[in-house]
């Protein structure tokens, strides 16, 4: 394996100051309260899901490119191995790492979690070189920025693909991730600090952010076809990744007093949010991010 990271840490918020609703590491300056690389204590949950067979091992399809869905079958050490492949690094309380999380699930990919605060340690032993979460070990090495992980992840589970089966719903599927990712969740950064880690915030921050919010609505609206998955009759990995970010982003107005504002702006967002909470990768996923939560307050 190159370049492993350094054993993962993680740092706990003192109960003390522990906000009402810990969320995600989502902005640019560091909680306050807490300390990069103040190791006290890293934890794995190990998580085999299922047999490996149709899915090809990252190091067999990079050496055999030409011929990879069979090569790995037929290694009688393989299911074996299988489950200590790929660690996902990070926090259950990241939206970005539980769009990979949810992604592993419902590719039905084995892998392990390892706790893992943004900025811990030095790259390249960080395992990150942006110092953010979440990053992907492979047996290969590590992988960062959520949509790279999740195109590896199709790349290398080509069987049970969660984009449309025609280019240009696939196309589609990946804008609305993008739109996502750099319009709505981007607006709303300014006030997870306020909303999940108890910060202060001004009025003329929080309405600019609110503002940007409502006006990010108006695109998703234009695209998403809410029938009744954003992409069509079947989930897509549009619909884990607008999960993360769309319950991230109603968490953090619900907690400013404004739990209705992304509602009004599209009132389909709703009901979708509630079918998705039924699935049961974001059941799972939704289930450690509150357990997560629930042991931060102490
Ligand atoms: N574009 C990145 C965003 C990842 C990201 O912002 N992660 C947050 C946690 S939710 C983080 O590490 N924040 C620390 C920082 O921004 O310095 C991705 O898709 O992976």
């Amino acid at each position: 394996m190159r370049s492993p990271p350094a054993s993962p840490i993680t740092t706990r918020v003192s109960p003390a100051a522990a906000p009402a609703s810990p969320g995600p590491w989502c902005w640019t300056a560091r909680p306050a309260s807490t300390t990069a690389n103040s190791p006290t204590r890293a934890t794995s949950t190990s998580a085999a899901y299922s047999s490996c067979a149709p899915m090809r091992s990252p190091a067999c399809m990079l050496r055999s490119p030409a011929a990879p869905a069979a090569c790995c079958s037929t290694d009688p050490h393989h299911e074996a191995l299988m489950p200590a492949t790929l660690i996902l690094h990070g926090s259950p309380l990241s939206n970005f790492y539980n769009k990979i999380k949810i992604a592993l699930l419902e590719l039905d990919i084995p892998f392990e979690e390892r706790a893992h605060r943004p900025h811990s340690g030095q790259w390249p032993q960080s395992g990150s070189p942006t110092g953010k979460i979440p990053f992907l070990e492979t047996p290969d090495g590590c992988v960062f920025e959520s949509q790279t992980i999740l195109e590896y992840l199709e790349d290398i589970r080509p069987g049970a693909s969660r984009y449309p089966a025609d280019a240009l719903g696939r196309a589609h599927c990946r804008e609305l991730i993008a739109y996502l990712e750099l319009y709505l969740e981007t607006a709303a950064r300014p006030l997870y600090g306020a909303a999940y880690w108890g910060r202060e915030i001004d009025d003329a921050t929080r309405k600019a952010a609110c503002d940007a919010v409502t006006a990010a609505l108006i695109p998703l609206a234009r695209r998403a076809r809410f029938a009744p998955w954003l992409c069509g009759a079947d989930y897509t990995h549009a619909d884990g990744a607008a999960w993360v970010h769309v319950q991230t982003v109603v968490g953090a107005l619900k907690v400013l007093g404004l739990p209705a504002l992304v509602h009004e702006g599209l009132p389909q967002l709703g009901p979708w949010l509630e079918m998705a909470a039924e699935r049961p990768s974001i059941r799972r996923v939704d289930g450690d991010r509150r357990e997560a939560a629930r042991k931060l307050r102490g």
